[in-house]
């Protein structure tokens, strides 16, 4: 995204093409601050060896982040967060019978010394992602951190309108 010739900065892993639709106002958050990224699907349970593929050849990619959406007990980002020592945001999806808490669960309660950042439940949760990616790459990027002000700045101006 964003320019051709530009390293995917995050990688955005998604457990099923299912889950896609719930991904498009985060992206979008990242394609307006003008974030590179790269989405891909993979899942921890049913592709194992892509995701531990994509874990290890992570950062030769360029990835300085990993966002990983997945409905049910996924448990795809932990496999990533076992696997790399870059950040990784969970994104948990309301995709099975239990509205997303399953995948709440099997997202954020990871255990000591392997952690997940966790996000809210879907769309919002997939903003968040997005807003929170840029805020830990915008600790090495002034010019993004000016993207972000902006673009938090455009946050209040909607509140104000409603
Ligand atoms: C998860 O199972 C996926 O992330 C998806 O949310 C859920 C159902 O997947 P599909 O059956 O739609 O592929 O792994």
């Amino acid at each position: 995204m964003v320019s051709k010739k530009s390293k995917p900065l995050v990688g955005w892993v998604v457990g099923s093409a299912s889950d896609l639709p719930v991904m498009n106002k985060g992206r979008a958050v990242l394609d307006k601050l003008q974030i590179p990224h790269e989405l891909i699907v993979a899942s921890a349970h049913r592709t194992p060896d892509k995701v531990d593929k994509l874990a290890r050849d992570a950062e030769k990619r360029g990835w300085k982040i990993i966002v990983a959406a997945a409905g049910m007990a996924n448990h795809l980002a932990g496999a990533f967060a076992a696997r790399t020592q870059l950040p990784v945001i969970g994104l948990p999806v309301a995709s099975g019978s239990l509205s997303g808490l399953d995948s709440l669960l099997s997202t954020v309660q990871m255990p000591p010394g392997v952690p997940v950042a966790t996000v809210s439940i879907g769309s919002a949760g997939g903003v968040n992602a997005a807003v929170l990616a840029a805020r830990i790459l915008a600790l090495n990027d002034k010019a993004l951190l000016a993207r972000l002000d902006k673009y938090v700045a455009g946050l209040g101006a909607a509140v104000k309108k409603s």
